[in-house]
């Protein structure tokens, strides 16, 4: 059964997760199937994309699947890791992308959110950034995408407490755009998402390019570049990876020890 459901209406695609049993989570078929719709939306000439969950949602999406995180010994969140490679294709996409949240948004779910142009929420939206609560050692691109977006102070308190920020506490850190009333949350999604195909496609396209490749655009030495990977090694080798991995699968809190 297909994990999302995909659609397009006057040059406005929707891709809205459809695996509720297992909270929407970012598992390698998802995002295949995202991936999939995302390139046959493009050739519908879509000239916005607005990724969402199911109206009255609990959880937008459980983030990365836990079971698919390797063992250690090899990167968790390496360049073709599939999660890796939607966000990507999302940043990349030459327009607009809305993500359209209700309910929870946790671990790499948020640099999916964050990996969209425009975050629209309601009161029961909230993000979790939990590499910390697993013992994984975030990327260098997922941790760059956060600092830029909300700055290294409200960055770092999201990953060193790996506790939920609220949906007021996600607008002031510059997370959310707008915060409506989730009976109002798709009224004003949509309505937005029609004023910009009213719009020039090929400035909002290149005007999103800039600001990607400008956002991006910190010079990082090779030695500077190979020291961080090092240091993400020595998590992803660690014994306390493998043991936030075990504790999840036996639904258990973790027990690290700095090994
Ligand atoms: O036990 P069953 O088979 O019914 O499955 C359960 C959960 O195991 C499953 N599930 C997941 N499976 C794999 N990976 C996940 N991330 C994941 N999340 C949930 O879905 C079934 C229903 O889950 P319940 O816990 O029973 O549902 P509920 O009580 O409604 O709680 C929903 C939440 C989302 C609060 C709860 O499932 C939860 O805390 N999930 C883990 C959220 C999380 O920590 N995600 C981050 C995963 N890590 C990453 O994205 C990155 C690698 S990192 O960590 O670096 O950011």
């Amino acid at each position: 059964m297909a994990v999302i459901n995909t659609q397009l209406k006057d040059n406005i695609g929707t891709i809205t997760f459809n695996d509720p049993e297992h909270r929407n989570i970012l598992s390698s078929t998802m995002i295949d199937e995202m991936l999939q719709s995302i390139g046959a939306l493009q050739k519908g000439k879509m000239r916005v994309l607005v990724i969402r969950a199911p109206a009255g949602s609990k959880v937008w999406s459980a983030g990365h699947d836990v079971h698919e995180l390797p063992l250690p010994g090899r990167d968790p969140l390496s360049y073709h890791d599939p999660l890796v490679t939607v966000l990507r294709s999302i940043q990349s996409l030459p327009i607009p992308v809305i993500a359209m949240i209700e309910g929870s948004v946790w671990g790499g779910a948020c640099d999916l959110a964050l990996s969209c142009d425009i975050l629209i929420g309601c009161p029961t939206t909230s993000f979790c950034m939990t590499p910390a609560k697993i013992g994984v050692p975030y990327n260098v691109s997922g941790i760059l995408h956060f600092m830029n977006i909300m700055g290294v102070n409200f960055a770092k308190e999201m990953f060193f407490t790996a506790e939920p920020l609220s949906a007021e506490q996600a607008n002031r850190a510059g997370l959310l755009n707008h915060i409506v009333e989730a009976a109002e949350l798709e009224a004003f999604t949509y309505s937005m998402a029609q004023q910009i195909t009213r719009n020039s496609p090929l400035s909002i396209g290149v005007i999103k390019e800039q600001i990607r490749l400008l956002a991006s655009a910190h010079p990082l030495s090779p030695l500077t570049f190979e020291r961080v990977q090092g240091l993400r090694r020595t998590v992803y080798d660690s014994k306390d990876y493998a043991e936030g991995i075990k504790a999840f699968l036996e639904k258990r809190a973790p027990v690290f020890t700095g090994e």
